[in-house]
């Protein structure tokens, strides 16, 4: 027998207050007839498994829906939408719709964030200048920071990934599990979970898995699939990342820079550097890693914070405008690299040293 052992968060889909949360949700969904669904901005797994997974349902129940994706959808995830009738609109240089254009929905359906700054473009176009919006807007997410902008928020921190409420989501309404709900579900899962390494990985969730294996998804093509199919650009990224690593705070805390120069010698992009900052947390003593970006197109240098669990880089974020997950936050802060660094590490150290 171990020792310890781990205390798991409770099944939140088999608490009550859940349960209502989610008859709320749905109530407000089944009456409209055209929903826009959309999700964060540098869409991921989860976000996208979500997506598909929300869009499923909706044709269960029905309803007419367009998918919208703030950016360009990476190459590896684009199985998903392979089979659609309906329509995925993608922010490639503008967005793909108007203020005008909105008023064909009744609904938006926000998924995997509940944040404007999460949603670049979004906010203007719903609540901008002229006729504000008036559709009902919903949010399922599972990240601790949250806005007040919806009619009705299905929020579970608990949750391993969006794309595990989605799927409590399509059972309420009895949509069968076919091969694609199982493989929207399996990679949202897979993609938050980091192939359910990480500690918001519960029973919960992998019983959910188990059920997704005994639909047939094939895992070990999945694998490949995901996580064995980048890029060279990838590894030359992860090259620069490494070698401009340095150890701070008696080596617990890792940094590391992406400038301009190696995305023009690498001839990379930003999704070419997703997941990077997880890279110092291989190093025992390391209890936060930051990853400072500076994007080849320009604008804010984007900060991603990871952290072991001792201290919530949610709550550091958010001083700075960011936010996340307790162990997984982001921010963007206007300003050079150097600047942006030195006020982040700064910052950075003095949380360090206030935890012992
Ligand atoms: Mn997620």
């Amino acid at each position: 027998m171990p020792e310890h052992t781990p205390e798991h968060t409770p099944d939140y889909t088999s608490d009550s207050a859940f349960e209502t949360s989610l008859e709320a949700l749905v109530t407000r969904l089944r009456p409209l007839s055209n929903v826009l669904i959309t999700t964060h901005v540098r869409p991921d797994g989860d976000a996208l498994g979500t997506v598909k997974t929300m869009s499923i349902v909706l044709s269960h129940l029905g309803i007419k829906h367009d998918i919208l994706l703030l950016s360009k959808m990476p190459t590896k995830h684009q199985f998903l939408f392979q089979d659609m009738s309906v329509s995925v609109m993608q922010v490639l240089e503008k967005m793909p719709i108007t203020t005008a254009d909105m008023s064909r929905y009744d609904g938006l359906l926000v998924v995997d964030t509940g944040t404007w700054s999460q949603l670049p473009g979004l906010k203007d176009l719903i609540e901008g200048s002229g006729e504000r919006w008036t559709g009902t807007r919903l949010v399922l997410d599972h990240h601790l920071t949250q806005e007040d902008w919806a009619d009705v928020k299905l929020v579970r921190t608990s949750a391993a990934a969006a794309g595990e409420i989605a799927a409590a989501v399509a059972k309420h309404v009895g949509v069968p599990m076919t091969h694609r709900l199982a493989e929207a579900i399996y990679v949202a899962l897979v993609s938050d979970t980091g192939w359910f390494q990480f500690s918001n990985t519960t029973p919960a969730t992998m019983r959910l898995a188990a059920e997704l294996m005994e639909t047939g998804v094939d895992t070990d093509a999945m694998y490949q699939r995901l996580y064995q199919n980048e890029r060279p650009q990838r590894l030359l990224m992860q090259q620069c990342a490494m070698q401009s690593m340095q150890l701070l705070a008696d080596n617990r805390l890792g940094v590391m820079t992406l400038t301009r120069a190696d995305f023009s010698s690498t001839k990379s992009g930003v999704p070419d550097t997703d997941g990077l900052v997880n890279l110092p947390l291989q190093i025992g003593t390391v209890a936060i890693s930051a990853l400072f970006v500076e994007p080849p197109e320009g604008g804010a240098v984007r900060v991603s914070l990871r952290s072991k669990g001792q201290v919530s880089v949610a709550t550091f974020a958010e001083q700075f405008g960011g936010g996340g997950h307790a162990r997984a936050a982001g921010l963007k802060i206007e300003g050079t690299i150097d600047d942006v660094r030195t006020r982040v590490v700064d910052a950075l150290l003095k949380t360090l040293q206030e935890t012992t």
